[in-house]
């Protein structure tokens, strides 16, 4: 990795020079490390990341998206205090590019690290919950003056639930792995819920709701939250960040951060949706838009919450099926595991909807 990094960190336009390598947990799908460098005597360190191209099939359009997102973030952060701190900043190449290619066909590209600040993977309190989602509410609501061409789907039809349906019935046909046996239930579960898949596909067609720039990823530890004060910095991970419905984002927050446990929790009596941590997510994300959603995407933020949840437990089924080729995983049932805690908050979020429809009103 020393070697590896140092001669990849070699094409960026970094000051200084290159000291050692750090790796760190990553996420589900792109390879994260950190470079640390001497610069006139003080250690500054720099993330690294190689993006998965057989997940983002154009990693050029990819990262023209998240240029111009940062761009237009940097505008309406000029003067104000830590504002490097508030958006990432990407390091360009010595040929200018914000990506490095390599001879076997890797992609690189290099973002200033944001020190003192940390991203949760379980929500500890309302105020952090109030703070995450504030930040990507106001991350929605600093794009929705975004000029120019429209972005690039990077991943298209990623939050098309319907098509998800699609593809897991595909899957499901195939069953490569002979698993599907084994997962009844969940089967069960999809064939339950899959009338309502289409209702805000449906509603975008139509100009039921308004078609928005998101981020597509709003799980909770892609927001970093200051370690002093616990304000949400800057939200992270932007490679999702494509046309969408502003739904999504606040849908995809409840599911990742209202449990008490862990994405991949064994124990699923551990998961269901805290009501305290559902309300300041709610008033969060609202006070975050400033008043920018339609009435009627206010009416659909739970039931986005149950939808987006939903999609995520069909997904991580269907790579289960699959033999997990999407996902990463570190143990042999891990996406199955992944999948039974998102129908089970599905199930909670459905059983408790009358009241947390009362938390938009
Ligand atoms: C992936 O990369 P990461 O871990 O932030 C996935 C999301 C899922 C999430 C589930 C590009 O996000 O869509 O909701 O895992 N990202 C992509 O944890 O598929
Ligand atoms: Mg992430």
């Amino acid at each position: 990795m020393q070697a590896k990094l140092r001669e990849i960190a070699s094409h960026f336009d970094i000051y200084g020079n290159y000291l050692w390598a750090e790796t760190r947990k990553t996420g589900h799908i792109n390879d994260t490390c950190f470079g640390v460098f001497n610069q006139a005597g003080i250690q500054v360190r720099y993330i690294f990341q190689r993006i998965n191209h057989n997940v983002f099939r154009k990693p050029e359009e990819l990262m023209s998206n998240v240029s111009r997102v940062i761009q237009h973030i940097r505008g309406k952060l000029r003067g104000q205090n830590d504002a490097s701190r508030r958006v990432m900043t990407l390091v360009p190449t010595f040929d200018g590019k914000f990506f490095h290619r390599t001879e076997d066909g890797n992609y690189w590209r290099c973002y200033l690290f944001i020190e003192r600040a940390r991203t949760y993977d379980v929500m500890e309190c309302t105020e952090h919950a109030y703070q995450a989602a504030n930040a990507f509410g106001t991350f929605q609501q600093q794009l929705s003056d975004m000029q120019g061409e429209r972005l690039f789907d990077t991943i298209p039809n990623f939050h098309n639930t319907p098509s998800r349906l699609v593809t897991f019935y595909e899957t499901l046909q195939k069953d490569p792995r002979n698993r599907a046996s084994s997962v009844k239930e969940e089967i069960a579960f999809i064939e339950k819920f899959q009338d309502k898949c289409s209702i805000i596909t449906d509603l975008l067609e139509n100009g039921g709701i308004p078609e928005r720039v998101c981020h597509n990823d709003t799980k909770l530890n892609n927001v970093m939250l200051d370690d002093e004060t616990g304000e949400a910095i800057c939200v992270i991970d932007l490679d999702t960040v494509m046309p969408g419905s502003g739904l999504y984002d606040f849908g995809d927050l409840v599911r990742s951060s209202v449990s008490p446990a862990p994405e991949d929790e064994p124990d699923l009596a551990r998961v269901y949706c805290r009501l305290d941590i559902y309300e300041a997510l709610t008033r969060g994300f609202l006070d975050g838009c400033k008043g920018c959603l339609t009435p009627k995407e206010i009416e659909l933020m739970p039931f986005a919450a149950q939808l987006i949840t939903f999609e995520n437990g069909m997904r991580f089924l269907t790579d289960y099926i699959d033999g997990d080729h999407y996902f990463k995983i570190h143990k042999p049932e891990h996406n199955l595991d992944r999948c039974r805690t998102q129908f089970k908050l599905v199930r909670d979020l459905m059983d408790q909807e009358e009241t947390l429809a009362q938390m938009s009103r």
